[in-house]
């Protein structure tokens, strides 16, 4: 219909498809059990995650909103005019229509997701907010190539300066060989003179940390326990979440906050047909979150071959943005 807001071009790049029920398994075979976080975020887990971000004890995205709304006109000087943003793990979200709207007249946006139906329909949202910007959805993945040169995005588009923008301190969730690697895919997607925006979380008191990842609410707690619902659900499992809490805690020697599902019993149970059995104070590693210093950040950017132009550091809870060049 005419009313409906059209996108410049969505493509489906055809990311291969997890596989839920072999990464499950393998993740509970493991000698130290481990899920892989990406499965945190069906329906019920990503209204669990916003939930977290209004948590008073979960600093990370309102500092990075205010951080970002800060530095909107220095960010606008070093994009200039007409710049390219795109954006992996897309976006119809309240970040980037920050970042869209502190830019002077952005040329276009290309919002990537391994979700396909999740991507275009971000973008088509941020489509009829935007009528001026030529917007576009690709379904991708990291680990595949990607040419941005060939994207169908006009002459003028393509004219502009790219910039990468990868917020939420994300990087932080991939053990750091990973991120390393994931830094240096986005450092491909660059020319000379475009640029990635990154979001990183900083170093602060371990118990800022913890209650960060363990909000009172239990909110945390719950977005964890329910990875496990699904896998009862979806996999026809029988672990019995009361047996299992949720601690996380920050570890000053990796830098990082680990979370993790403690049993308190010994506990038998049975996924997608494989019989497990988890001891009384076994743990099942459920996710990281690293947290750098400025120098930390700007050593792992440079094995990426990544050079620091500018850093801001949010002025409560310290939280940094990084405008990194090739
Ligand atoms: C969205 C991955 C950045 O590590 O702060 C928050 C995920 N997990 N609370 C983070 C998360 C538990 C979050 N990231």
């Amino acid at each position: 219909t005419g009313q409906t807001p059209s996108l410049s071009f969505y493509e489906d790049m055809h990311p291969p498809a997890a596989d839920f029920r072999s990464d499950i398994l393998a993740g509970l075979s493991k000698p130290q059990k481990a899920l892989p976080p990406k499965y945190y975020y069906d329906e019920e887990g990503s209204r669990l995650f916003d939930a977290i971000t209004e948590q008073p004890e979960y600093y990370v995205t309102g500092t990075e909103l205010e951080l970002l709304r800060a530095i909107g006109p220095e960010l606008a000087a070093l994009a200039g005019e007409g710049a390219v943003v795109l954006e992996p793990g897309a976006g119809s979200s309240v970040k980037i229509r920050t970042l869209l709207d502190a830019l002077e007249r952005p040329a276009a946006f290309v919002g990537m997701d391994i979700s396909g139906d999740h991507v275009r329909a971000a973008c088509e949202e941020l489509a009829a907010d935007y009528p001026e910007l030529e917007i576009g959805a690709l379904c991708h993945d990291f680990t595949q190539k990607l040419d941005v040169d060939a994207l169908p995005l006009s002459e003028n588009a393509h004219a502009g300066r790219r910039v990468v923008f990868f917020p939420g301190s994300t990087i932080g969730n991939f053990e750091l060989i990973d991120a390393l690697g994931l830094l240096k895919t986005l450092r491909s997607w660059l020319r000379e003179g475009d640029a990635l925006l990154i979001g990183t979380d900083m170093r602060k008191a371990s118990e800022t940390l913890e209650a960060a990842y363990d909000d009172k609410a239990g909110v945390t707690a719950a977005f964890n326990l329910n990875l496990i619902a699904r896998i009862n659900r979806e996999l026809d499992g029988d672990i019995d979440a009361d047996g299992l809490q949720y601690r996380a805690f920050w570890n000053p020697y990796r830098s990082r906050v680990e979370m993790y599902l403690m049993a308190v019993r010994d506990m038998h149970f049975t996924v997608a047909g494989e019989r497990f059995v988890i001891r009384k104070h076994e743990t099942i590693h459920m996710e990281n979150s690293h947290k750098f210093t400025l120098d930390t950040f700007h050593d792992l950017a440079a094995k990426a071959g990544l050079k620091s132009r500018k850093a801001w550091v949010s002025g409560r809870e310290p939280f940094s943005m990084h405008w990194l060049e090739p």
